[in-house]
């Protein structure tokens, strides 16, 4: 087994709070660079004699070689046995899942989740710990520490193994079985949902449209909505995982779900479409000339929950990230129980599903998860959407209708400004930080502010405190702006401004979103001097 110094440079340098390393595939690319960030986990982890580790990724440019260089160490930690996806592959959502099912004590994801891929792409690496979510800060913060300190990485000299058979190989003594990617997930799918009654709905002509984007979901949606479900030949697009996605940017929104929304306007569209990002684990949902707002998914999904067998004795409770809209709030209200209001980022989650606090969960950005792993999961949410389609005999619309009905509908955007110089971002940030305390009381563009401040989150759990978390503006009628950079982005800084705005008239619930908000748009602009500040008269994206 051979022993290698790393040169001195200190490299992994992720953000501090991040769940994992996010990076151009030319950064990865340098010597020794995943090297060190696997042997700063490594380091900080305690001893692996006899422990299980589960390896996989979404199968994205580098994918193949980063799953060998990560054996090898493995080796060299002392796992008793690593469970790899076959061909390299697992979703994040599957990672989770199979880490439960055997009692492994964690977990590396290869993905950089919704950025693109290719040489010219990102990757990305992630732990995730033994109940299989992503690792907490002090893990993270610990191997960023290390990888600043660390001088030598132990790796096994020995040849790469064959990803493509499934079977058992060993290496230096360490066993690595190379296992179906989607058979345990399937199995947890079958235990949650009415399977039945689902394959009645596709017997019957119900037709979906599921775009995978070329990333990991397409092997788990083919193999159990056309395998197993009995959905015709064709209903997964783009199911093929390729290596830089095929061009395609896998962040599943109307804006680069573009061929989707598209089908799903047409004349003849489908009664149903979903789209899945680059490690599976965000869903877009959309009905026929009807797209699904997150925050309203996950409002429909926890008022119908009952409907499906896995949720048939009702929900715990129910947790949001702070940005994401109310409308779930509003329903958990109505059912009598808990919500929670969380920092953005998965890992929030965690705690409060280990302690049977919140059943559902969910995000702005296209995710959507429950207790049964402990990341977002793409496929669930469609399945969790078809089963309520099956039993209920209701359109994707309709159901979405009727929660606007019974609640009032939450009228919601985000818009995101991208690759703006880091030092400007920061200047804005800082500067509406700044203007904070002067805010409550005022009018602003037209806009009565009651309430203002930077968002921070003391876990119910365990009591840590997350700080900083976001600048909120509420104002009188309960409409909200909420501001944050991107954690994620790989390119300058990203601007995040959440906008949202309860519409109770049932006559005005068709309103356009981006016209509802306008006044919300320039209170933002007020505040935060977007356009001066960015120089930017737009956002890049909105969703
Ligand atoms: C974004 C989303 C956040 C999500 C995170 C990871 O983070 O806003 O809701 O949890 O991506 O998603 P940020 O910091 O860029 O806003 V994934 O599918 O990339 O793991
Ligand atoms: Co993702």
């Amino acid at each position: 087994m051979a022993l290698l110094t790393l040169p001195t440079t200190p490299f992994s340098d992720q953000k501090p709070g991040t769940s994992g390393l996010r990076k151009k595939v030319s950064v990865f690319l340098q010597k020794n660079y995943l090297e060190n960030f696997v042997q700063s986990l490594f380091d900080v982890l305690p001893e692996a004699k006899g422990q299980t580790l589960v390896l996989g990724g979404d199968g994205r440019f580098h994918n193949r070689v980063a799953v060998q260089t990560i054996l090898r160490m493995a080796a060299a930690k002392g796992y008793a046995r690593v469970l790899v996806g076959q061909g390299g592959i697992l979703s994040t959502p599957a990672v989770s899942a199979v880490i439960r099912a055997t009692g492994a004590s964690g977990g590396i994801v290869l993905s950089a989740s919704h950025n693109p891929g290719g040489p010219d792409g990102d990757f990305g690496i992630k732990y995730n710990i033994g109940n299989g979510g992503p690792a907490p800060e002090k893990v993270t913060d610990a191997v960023f520490a290390r990888s600043r300190e660390v001088q030598s990485i132990h790796i096994s000299d020995s040849p790469d193994i064959a990803l493509d058979a499934l079977g058992t190989v060993f290496m230096d003594g360490m066993e690595i079985t190379v296992i179906d990617p989607v058979a345990q997930y399937a199995e947890l799918m079958r235990s949650l949902f009415d399977f039945d009654a689902i394959r009645k709905l596709f017997a019957g002509g119900f037709r979906l449209r599921y775009d995978a984007m070329n990333a990991v979901g397409g092997p788990y949606a083919r193999a159990i909505l056309e395998g197993e479900l009995g959905a015709p030949a064709g209903t997964v697009v783009n199911g093929v995982p390729l290596e830089d996605f095929g061009g395609l940017h896998p962040d599943p929104n109307p804006v680069n779900a573009e061929d989707l929304i598209a089908h799903m306007s047409a004349e003849d569209a489908p009664d149903m479409g979903a789209a899945s990002d680059g490690d599976a684990d965000r869903n877009m949902v959309v009905g026929r000339r009807f797209v699904v707002s997150p925050s309203d998914s996950l409002a429909v999904l926890a008022a119908h929950a009952t409907l499906v067998p896995g949720y048939r004795s009702g929900l715990a409770g129910v947790a949001r990230s702070m940005p994401t809209s109310t409308a779930v709030d509003r329903v958990a209200k109505a059912l009598g129980i808990a919500s929670y209001e969380t920092p953005t980022g998965w890992k929030f989650f965690g705690n409060l599903l280990d302690a049977g606090k919140a059943t559902l969960c969910g995000e702005e950005s296209y995710g959507t998860g429950s207790s049964h792993v402990r990341e977002k999961d793409g496929l669930w949410a469609v399945l969790f959407w078809l089963n309520l389609v099956a039993v209920t005999g209701k359109s994707v619309e309709a159901l979405v209708r009727e929660l606007w009905t019974q609640y009032g509908r939450c009228v919601y955007s985000r818009h995101d400004y991208e690759a703006i110089p880091t030092a400007q971002a920061d200047t804005l940030m800082r500067g509406l930080r700044d203007a904070l305390p002067g805010l409550p009381g005022t009018t602003v563009a037209g806009c009565d502010i009651a309430f203002a401040d930077d968002f921070s989150y003391t876990d119910p759990v365990d009591g840590s405190v997350s700080s900083k978390q976001g600048v909120r503006v509420v104002l009188k009628d309960g409409s909200r702006v909420v501001f944050r950079l991107s954690g994620t982005g790989t390119e300058g800084a990203t601007l995040r401004v959440y906008l949202e705005r309860h519409e109770p008239d049932a006559s005005r619930h068709d309103i356009e979103a981006q016209t509802a908000l306008r006044p919300l748009v320039e209170l933002a602009d007020a505040v935060a001097h977007i356009r001066s500040l960015t120089g930017m008269g737009r956002p890049s994206v909105m969703t």
